[in-house]
């Protein structure tokens, strides 16, 4: 039972929708609890095949609770972070992709969160940042280590310094999203994009996104040969011996997921 996320699922697309209006959808631990047990579900579904991650209102997510972390000892704050890790390390580990469409504020925990999904599409009006610094503490979600491997140590070290907001447009610049759209256009972009990947075998889209997230922290050789195991993996199924046969014979291809 849900109470501050909504679930949609349309021809195998999930789209959860993130709704606590009067904090701006800010994460306590019962909504980390509340998306964790989510995205098990979604990961578990096999009628899923990709999920898109949003926010009602003017805000995707505007940080980790505040007045609750106020309350909070070292410990229970220590707890807090061990369940909000888990849930990013939930959605970065699924073998299904994970757009988030950002439809307003991302901060701190927000960011975070975006950061752990694999795409990011963001309408005009929303705003990213890391404004942790500011409340006198470092981020607790994983953005010290995700920022920099989006946009490098030297950008991410000046959002972690500074707490500075910035704009869509420039999110986009630096790397930290992928696309920005109109605000009416948000969803239906997300949904395109998404669409275009189930469109491709899903059991090697699930392989991509385990290559590039485990590879990207190894030595180069180690990921290169990561590469060799996973392509191993995606000759022995059935999709690649449809993919390929259905170009010889230049007719649409009907994956099975095998
Ligand atoms: N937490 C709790 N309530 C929040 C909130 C937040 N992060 N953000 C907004 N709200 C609440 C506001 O308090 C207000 O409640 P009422 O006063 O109406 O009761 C309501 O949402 C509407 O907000 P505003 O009235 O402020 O709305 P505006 O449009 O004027 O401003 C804003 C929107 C997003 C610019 C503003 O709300 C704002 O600056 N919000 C805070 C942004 C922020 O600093 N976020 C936190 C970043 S730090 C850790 C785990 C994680 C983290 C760290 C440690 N551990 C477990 C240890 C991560 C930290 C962060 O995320």
């Amino acid at each position: 039972m849900y109470t501050m996320l909504k679930k949609e699922v349309n021809e195998g697309l999930a789209i959860v929708t993130i709704d606590r209006p009067e904090a701006l959808n800010a994460l306590n631990n019962a909504l980390l609890q509340e998306l964790k047990d989510m995205f098990t579900e979604l990961r578990d579904d096999e009628e899923v095949r990709a999920i898109i991650l949003t926010g009602a209102g003017k805000a995707f997510v505007a940080g980790a609770d505040i007045a609750a972390m106020n309350a909070m000892t070292p410990i229970e704050g220590r707890e807090m972070m061990i369940l909000g890790h888990s849930l990013m390390d939930l959605i970065e580990d699924m073998e299904k992709p994970v757009i988030a469409a950002v439809n307003g504020f991302a901060l701190g925990g927000g960011c975070e969160l975006s950061m752990a999904c694999d795409i990011r599409i963001a309408s005009e009006k929303a705003k990213f940042g890391q404004p942790e610094t500011g409340l006198g503490i470092i981020p607790g979600f994983g953005g010290t280590q995700r920022l920099p491997r989006l946009v490098g140590k030297s950008m991410a070290k000046y959002l972690l310094f500074t707490s500075d907001v910035i704009d869509a447009e420039r999110a986009e610049q630096i790397g930290l999203v992928e696309k920005v759209v109109p605000v009416g256009a948000l969803m239906e972009e997300a949904e395109k994009v998404a669409r275009r990947i189930m469109a491709n075998g899903p059991i090697a889209v699930g392989l991509v996104k385990k290559a590039v997230n485990k590879g990207y922290d190894l030595p180069l050789r180690e990921a290169t040969s990561l590469e060799i195991e996973l392509e191993t993996v995606a000759f022995s199924t059935e999709d690649k011996t449809e993919g390929m046969t259905a170009f010889q014979e230049k007719r649409d291809k009907h994956f099975q997921n095998k």
